[in-house]
């Protein structure tokens, strides 16, 4: 299937992603890629859309960018008209719609190949596990476009790959390859070039199995547990541990174990 088929797109009432189930795994294609997958204000609303209605039986997101490139971020051709207020608005629908990914129901994984530039890899950041190919780079030309990011990335970034790393980026341009990248936090996997897509479905079809309460809890609870103060951390980690172990699916997986009728973890 390589970079994602667009044929169940050509069926689906999207012009501009590529959207196909493949199991529980739903594939989302980034699909300008004449434009280099520009996120213009026509894709940001296809995208919310796609986040907040996921069919039943999804049990993962892949998300990745139809061509040679991830997104090339803002589409700079809209950005010319607009006034403070107008700039103001746009970057608050940005936050929504990257928000439905990020508090999504399941979790996202975002395939990297190419390109993943300004507000692509804000997209990027708002994905759970990042996939990169060899042919991955990143960077932040707000910079020298004269401006700065909008779509969360001031706040998700530095998360993955520290303050000082980012503000670099944004001062000199500095661009990341796709082997600076896994080692610096902007992507937890590392494939040959072409190779990150079958990589994140087989990711999304592994996290599709696991129970959907520790999912819930992975996505949910714990980034809100990390940025809390440690008491109140540690609170809300005994009573998600609880209400996670308390389920019946804990109960069987656990049972399953004991029974000697379940994987044993190895080294891969
Ligand atoms: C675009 C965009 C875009 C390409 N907005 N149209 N992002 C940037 O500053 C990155 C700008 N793009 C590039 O540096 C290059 O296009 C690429 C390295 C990504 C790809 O290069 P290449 O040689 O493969 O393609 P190209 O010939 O540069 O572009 C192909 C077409 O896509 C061309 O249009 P055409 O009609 O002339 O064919 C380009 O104009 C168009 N295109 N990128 C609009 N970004 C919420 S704040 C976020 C702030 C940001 O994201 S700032 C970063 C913006």
């Amino acid at each position: 299937m390589g970079n994602a088929s667009t044929s169940a797109s050509a069926t689906a009432p999207w012009s501009l992603l590529a959207v196909e189930q493949v199991g529980a795994v739903l594939s989302v294609g980034l699909n300008r890629p004449a434009k280099r997958n520009a996120l213009n204000d026509d894709i940001m609303a296809e995208i919310q859309r796609c986040f907040s209605h996921l069919p039943d039986g999804v049990g993962a997101v892949v998300l990745h960018g139809v061509g040679e490139h991830f997104s090339a971020g803002l589409d700079l051709s809209e950005l010319t008209e607009r006034d403070a207020t107008g700039g103001l608005v746009h970057s608050q629908m940005w936050h929504r719609v990257f928000d439905k990914i990020q508090y999504c129901r399941v979790p996202v994984i975002a395939a990297l190949r190419g390109a993943v530039i300004g507000g692509g890899l804000e997209l990027a950041c708002a994905a759970h596990i990042r996939v990169a190919d060899a042919s991955t780079y990143y960077a932040l030309p707000e910079g020298s476009r004269g401006i700065f990011v909008g779509g969360g990335g001031s706040v998700r970034l530095p998360r993955l790959i520290g303050v000082a790393r980012m503000a670099d980026m944004m001062l000199t341009g500095r661009v990341y390859s796709a082997t600076e990248g896994v080692a610096c936090g902007f992507s937890q996997y590392l494939t040959e070039a072409g190779g990150a897509y079958a990589r994140a479905m087989e990711l999304g079809k592994r996290v599709a199995e696991n129970a959907p309460l520790t999912n819930f809890a992975v996505l949910q609870a714990l980034p809100m547990i990390a940025e809390a103060n440690p008491q109140t951390g540690l609170l809300m980690e005994s009573l998600m541990a609880t209400v996670a172990q308390s389920d019946q699916e804990a109960k069987n997986r656990i049972r399953a174990f004991l029974d000697r009728k379940t994987a044993k973890v190895r080294p891969t």
